[in-house]
């Protein structure tokens, strides 16, 4: 160890001290350095977006996009292009809680041949306003009130519910918020979504317009609401968790890229404004084209320097992709840069590796606070003599060319026309869901609005759903008591009727279909069979699904065969709300004691609420009953296995992931 001066410590233990009971010495060079160090160790968290978690991957392009982009990074099938993604909640702070009900963030930076391209996105394709102006209110208004620095990392009081309800423009948006896509089950189940229109370039000039997807492979996944709430508590970091096991472990997470095109006439011909970015072009208008592949293969080595220093800047694009008229992402274009300056102390954060270019660069901006690039020679300025060639202006054939879009107009301060309708996408995307779906969503806004302490509020909000649908308004209606139903909220302009659902839109229609990914909880107790344990392990690992072990304790096991055996859980640290289905394998006597264990009877009568599929040997019948599941309360997901047919049938079960039906008879009020 040495200083950072380089000269060797002799001891880090001990001040130096006038005598061994004596003041610190003044003199202590290697303590006062390693204090003044570490009180400087944080920087300002980022002002939206501070919890996040990120790693490293590739993009590998599978079907050329030449055709219509001169980008480099879409011409050459099979190449890949190194990637860093930061996924993250958006209105909790650092410290809070994973599975909080939020959008999640989905920022990719590519660091292309040309430069680096940032595709700063959501999990959601819409946002909440439609004018950057609006988004430090916005920020401000779901963000911990500043009065009493509370509720942190949730929407679900009244400053956020103030402000939505008066600005119609985010119900399209709410609703998504308010659907399971607020409460991921991992970013590995989650779509992204560039949200804005974008414009591709091809090798002439000409622009397509262009809406970017992530697909992941893994399919959509989801937590119903009481379960989020539940492993917010048994483990907030439940999403960063995830993400580090499974790339550790080898199952790298993947996504497809997907591009919507479409041009002026199709523009014109779709009923709202492909500039709005509180809508969405449904993917069954205009098809989603698959063109390559994003995985993530390796976690960072040191989560400050890399993730939480990677700066996202929306205007960070490369030649063949350039922006377009929306009034959020023109916004975006000046805070991200202002943001990174201020969070990472000056204008040299371009220069740290996270965020620096891997292909070649060369400018003449110098100095600033921690400049690591400075120009070498005598040239710093340009046109000059001193480079080779000699004289300038310098040209590039592929340098960075804006499209020459013909812009004119009066200044004015004025939302278009065309940005009017805040309804009709709303109702789309509601009548897209499975009736399952829609429950969630009602319970949502009713859990949301019960915490709104202004009777008006819940009303307001009301009135803007009896526009997204009857049914939707009355049954948040009755979920609050809310009587007599207020009148609908004036609309700028009347509801778009008859357009229809968009399969797309639903997670449950989007599911995977396979355990593949998933996660098995496993509770055993000293003396296990080996035989059925081995079975539903196999049949798991089978599937490329992982299993945990619960147990009364985590050492000391040993299976029927005498092999010793490790729980990763303790019972009353491994709730069932970790897994995505359980099984339970109790010895007799190990039976015996779990019947009594609070913990035990949590973890059934959670995974029986939450919907999930549970198998059980014999011996567990009796902690079942304890925990209320008696045979008659019982139905199909509850499954009885004895050998590895059963095992194996188990597992292809969980593909299903939830038993849906059994909601309606878990949930009274
Ligand atoms: Fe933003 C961060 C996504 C609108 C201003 N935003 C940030 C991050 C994501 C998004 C994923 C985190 C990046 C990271 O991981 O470091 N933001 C969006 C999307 C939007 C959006 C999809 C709408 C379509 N954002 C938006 C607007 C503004 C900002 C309208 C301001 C006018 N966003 C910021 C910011 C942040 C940020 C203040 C905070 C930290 C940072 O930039 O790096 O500049």
């Amino acid at each position: 160890m040495t200083t950072q001066q380089g000269v060797a410590v002799s001891d880090d233990q001990n001040t130096l001290r006038a005598g061994a009971n004596g003041p610190a010495l003044m003199e202590d060079f290697h303590f006062r350095e390693k204090i003044f160090h570490f009180d400087h160790e944080r920087i300002p968290e980022r002002v939206v977006h501070a919890r996040g978690y990120g790693a490293h991957g590739y993009f590998e392009l599978t079907d050329s996009l030449a055709d219509v982009c001169k980008a480099d990074i879409f011409r050459n099938v099979g190449e890949r292009t190194p990637a860093f993604v930061r996924f993250s909640t958006v209105a909790g702070n650092k410290g809070s809680a994973d599975v909080v009900r939020d959008v999640r963030g989905f920022a990719v930076k590519l660091y292309t041949k040309q430069g680096n391209w940032d595709l700063v996105g959501n999990n959601i394709p819409v946002f909440f306003i439609q004018d950057a102006i609006k988004f430090p209110d916005f920020v401000h208004a779901a963000k911990q009130a500043p009065d009493r620095d509370f509720p942190q990392a949730q929407t679900a009081h009244d400053n956020f519910w103030d402000f939505v309800s008066l600005s119609p423009e985010a119900t399209h948006m709410v609703c998504w918020a308010m659907s399971d896509r607020a409460i991921p089950r991992s970013f590995r189940f989650m779509e992204g979504f560039g949200v804005h229109t974008f414009r591709l370039i091809d090798d002439e000039g000409r622009s397509t317009y262009v809406k970017f997807h992530w697909k992941p492979k893994l399919g959509l996944q989801s937590v119903v609401w009481n379960e989020a709430l539940k492993i917010n508590g048994a483990d907030p970091d439940f999403h960063r968790r995830d993400l580090w096991q499974s790339i550790t472990s080898g199952n790298f997470p993947e996504w497809e890229l997907g591009v919507q095109l479409f041009d002026d006439e199709f523009a014109d011909s779709f009923p709202f404004d492909i500039l709005d970015p509180t809508k969405l072009i449904p993917e069954e208008l205009v098809p989603v084209r698959r063109v390559g592949r994003l995985v993530l293969d390796r976690m960072p080595d040191n989560f400050f320097a890399e993730t939480e220093q990677v700066a996202f800047c929306t205007q960070n694009v490369v030649p063949g992709i350039d922006f377009t008229n929306d009034p959020l992402l023109q916004g975006r274009n000046f805070s991200y840069l202002d943001t990174q300056t201020k969070r990472l102390g000056g204008p040299n954060f371009t220069h740290i590796p996270i965020n620096a270019p891997k292909c070649p660069f060369h400018n003449f901006q110098q100095d600033g606070h921690m400049a690591m690039h400075n120009p070498k020679g005598r040239a710093n300025y340009e046109p000059n003599s001193w480079s080779q060639p000699a004289g300038g202006p310098r040209e590039s054939a592929d340098g960075y060319r804006s499209y020459p879009d013909t812009v004119s107009g009066q200044k004015v301060r004025q939302r278009s026309e065309s940005f009017a309708d805040h309804y009709s996408q709303a109702r789309q995307f509601f009548i897209s869901q499975t009736p399952v779906e829609q429950t969630h969503m009602r319970d949502a806004f009713v859990f949301e609005l019960s915490k709104v302490e202004t009777p008006a509020i819940r009303a307001r909000m009301v009135s803007h759903l009896l526009h997204v649908d009857r049914g939707l308004a009355e049954g948040v209606a009755k979920g609050l008591g809310l009587s007599p139903l207020p009148a609908p909220a004036t609309a700028a302009r009347p509801v778009v009727e008859g357009l229809p659902p968009s399969p797309a839109l639903s997670i449950l229609k989007n599911g995977p279909d396979s355990f593949t990914g998933r996660k098995l909880g496993i509770v055993v107790t000293n003396g296990v069979d080996a035989t059925l344990l081995a079975a539903l392990r196999d049949a798991a690992e089978n599937a490329d699904a992982t299993v945990e072990l619960i147990a009364p304790t985590v050492g000391g096991l040993k299976d029927s065969a005498g092999h010793d055996l490790t729980a990763q859980q303790k019972i009353n640290g491994g709730p069932s709300v970790l897994y995505d289905a359980v099984a339970l394998l109790p010895t007799v006597e190990g039976a015996n004691a779990l019947r009594h264990e609070a913990t035990m009877r949590d973890f059934i009568s959670d995974a029986f609420a939450h919907a999930k599929f549970i198998a059980h040997n014999d011996a567990a019948e009796i902690v079942l009953a304890a925990a209320g599941l008696h045979p008659k309360a019982r139905d199909s997901g509850v499954i009885a296995v004895h050998s590895a047919q059963d095992a194996a049938r188990f597992i292809q079960t969980c593909g299903a992931l939830r038993l849906w039906e059994r909601e309606g008879h878990v949930h009274a009020v």
